[in-house]
């Protein structure tokens, strides 16, 4: 990692004088050309940074996320697609997109939700049998091994309609997504433990669990929050629902978590706000919800010992609600599985220091970080010290008692990230700012404006035992002026920051399209290692097995079967194989189609007009597609990736004969 640092270094300082030094050498040559065009080739340095306006300060940032053509990025960065419910890939320093992800939403381009595979996937995230075809996605959780991540998954939650989805990095595609029904939002999700054994999600907004109904009014009986630990398997890739388990919580308003790792390992550390219970009403003589949650000075962090936990589980003193097992509060407490922790008004971020060891908390309306010390935490408890319970019989620690101290952040902090050299990264959010401020002695360092409205923000491997201390990304939620004007909906800005040294740098403003990108994680590029092709050919994307329907070159047929007429075709450079298919009106048709391909990047896609259906056929992969023929007509049918010169004519027809 100091390898990258005396890069910049050298950057900063060694290349610029140089390439002013060569400028200065071509001047009068350079001054021809770029008067002749206004920042056209042949320009110089110096004049290009005077026709442009850029001071040093501007190049020096430049060079450091500037990528040239063929050259990867160092780390991949995996954003959330906040409300578009989809994920992000971008390449770090130079910002580029590299992908979008379909997960909780439709992704036309990759076929995600237009054909059988696809929409099995979507299907599977129903609730109350419901389909949904969008997501409010917050926080994506690479997976870990050790504490370290590790590239082999990614985990991503649905704050709106309680869900989590399982993306395979060997391919950079979704695989499962799992709804429980106990809970209906959450929000504390997802967050891994240090080996992946178990996914986290909490939830937010309580309610009766499982879905029953009960009158607001009945909010402190009935309402309830949980937190589930989803089971992952890591060798078939899968969260197993039926090892999967919860504990109920109190009617609070659950909010972000951290799993604990190294000495906290086996803990997990919950927000809360709203331990007023506040459950609006303006309209019913209540005062409004923001004001209802706003009251007491001090909100909960839980504190679950998720170890003990799982033994509870296992000696069976669960209760099964909506299918799953979960914990009720009066055991957790018997058992001591969870305790609170006072902490500040209306807390928002919690994250654990990398060396596992403290727990840093944001508060909203509160001008501070708080550090609590875990070993305090632990000692607080096995000594019972308790300063009372809340109105469910949860022990609650006294907080001066279990803080390590608080550092004054500014106004409205949110989430931390870390670096290797003992330094936090606070998001302050009224102030629009990124603080630095020291772990060991809780002293801010430096601070740097941001644009606009900070929420998260996230540092080079920065949720591991060892960041990297490289790049920051603020995930400003407003970009005002930043960008040209695009109408009303404005993008949202990410905005690259070289974190390293006393004074932070502003480098680059990437404008992200794409919903409202919460938290991402950002890992190292060579920690992620994706096949090139689908192998052998005929593969299903979603189980990397050969699908029973796979196709072989030479194969190709038409079948008619008492369920409907089965298409076997093969995709190549430049036809379909078969070319013409004819149906007749009402038939329930099988499109199975094969991509036998095997070189990189030999992408088809496929679509016949009219019936809403669309898939990407990446070398290798291996396409169902059903539909019920109901029109008659002609329909042509063509590749829509230009993937050859005869790509046009890579086409045929699918002909609906009259009844
Ligand atoms: Cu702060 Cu959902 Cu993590 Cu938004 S959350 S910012
Ligand atoms: Cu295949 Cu265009």
């Amino acid at each position: 990692m100091t390898s990258g640092r005396k890069w910049w270094r050298w950057a900063a300082s060694a290349l610029l004088p140089l390439a002013l030094a060569c400028t200065r050498e071509t001047g009068p040559e350079g001054a021809a050309t770029a008067g002749a065009s206004a920042l056209g080739g042949g320009s110089s340095l110096a004049e290009l940074m005077q026709k442009r306006g850029l001071n040093e300060a501007d190049v020096v940032a430049a060079l450091k996320t500037y990528t040239p053509s063929g050259k990867h990025d160092e780390y991949y960065l995996f954003a959330s697609g906040g409300h578009g419910g989809n994920l992000i890939v971008i390449g770090v320093p130079s910002m580029r997109i590299l992908k979008y992800i379909g997960v909780f939403t439709p992704e036309p381009w990759q076929g995600y939700g237009y054909g059988d595979q696809t929409m099995e996937l979507l299907k599977q995230g129903s609730r109350d049998g419901k389909m949904l075809t969008w997501g409010d996605m917050h926080h994506p959780a690479l997976s870990e091994s050790a504490g370290e991540y590790d590239g082999q998954y990614l985990f991503v939650n649905d704050k709106a309609n309680p869900r989590v989805a399982v993306v395979s990095l060997r391919d950079f595609a979704t695989t499962q997504i799992v709804a429980s029904e106990l809970i209906e939002s959450e929000h504390g999700s997802t967050f891994v433990t240090p080996d992946t054994d178990y996914v986290i999600e909490t939830s937010q907004y309580p309610a009766p669990l499982g879905g029953r109904y009960a009158d607001v009014t009945k909010f402190n009986d009935e309402y309830r929050g949980a937190t589930i630990f989803w089971k992952f398997d890591r060798a078939r890739g899968r969260i197993v629902p039926e090892e999967s388990w919860a504990m109920e919580l109190p009617p609070y308003m659950q909010d972000l978590a951290d799993a604990g790792k190294l000495v906290s390992d086996g803990y997990v550390f919950i927000n809360s706000i709203n331990t007023e219970r506040a459950y609006g009403g303006n309209l019913e003589g209540n005062p409004p919800l923001e004001s209802g949650v706003s009251q007491n000075d001090m909100d909960y962090l839980h504190v679950i010992n998720w170890k003990k936990a799982e033994q509870v589980v296992k000696a069976g003193r669960t209760k099964v609600i909506a299918g799953m097992r979960v914990i009720a509060l009066e055991t957790a407490v018997a058992e001591g599985l969870l305790h609170f922790v006072p902490e500040p008004k209306s807390p928002h971020g919690v994250d654990v220091t990398p060396d596992g060891k403290d727990i840093v908390v944001g508060g909203k309306l509160d001008t501070h970080a708080t550090v609590f010390s875990f070993e305090k935490i632990k000692a607080l408890i096995a000594a019972n010290t308790f300063v009372g319970k809340d109105p469910y019989g949860v022990p609650i620690l006294p907080f001066q008692e279990a803080i390590r101290g608080q550092c004054e952040i500014g106004l409205g902090p949110l989430h931390t990230q870390f670096d290797n050299e003992g330094f936090a990264y606070t998001s302050v959010f009224i102030e629009s700012k990124v603080a630095k401020w020291s772990l060991k002695d809780l002293k801010l360092v430096d601070k740097l404006s941001t644009h606009y409205n900070i929420g998260h923000l996230v540092a080079a491997e920065g949720d591991t035992v060892s960041p990297d201390g490289r790049f920051l990304v603020a995930m400003n939620k407003w970009a005002i002026d930043r960008f040209a004007p695009v109408g009303p909906l404005l993008p949202q800005n990410f905005q690259l920051i070289d974190p390293v040294g006393p004074k932070m740098q502003m480098l680059y403003d990437a404008p992200i399209p794409l919903g409202e990108p919460h938290y991402a994680q950002m890992i190292k590029a060579d920690k992620i290692k994706p096949v090139e092709i689908y192998k052998p050919a005929g593969m299903n994307a979603l189980t990397h097995e050969k699908d029973p329907f796979a196709v072989e070159g030479g194969k190709e047929r038409i079948e008619r079967k008492p369920d409907g007429v089965h298409v076997y075709m093969t995709a190549v450079r430049s036809h379909f194989t078969p070319d013409i298919i004819r149906v007749k009106q009402g038939d329930t048709v099988h499109l199975h189609i094969t991509n036998i391909e095997q070189a990189k990047d030999a992408t088809h896609g496929f679509t016949v007009g009219s019936q809403n259906i669309h898939v990407s056929l990446e070398p290798g992969k291996h396409a169902n597609v059903t539909f019920v023929a109901d029109k008659p007509g002609v329909y042509p049918m063509y590749c829509t990736e230009f993937c050859s010169a005869l790509h046009l004519e890579m086409a045929g027809y699918f002909l609906v004969e009259p009844k």
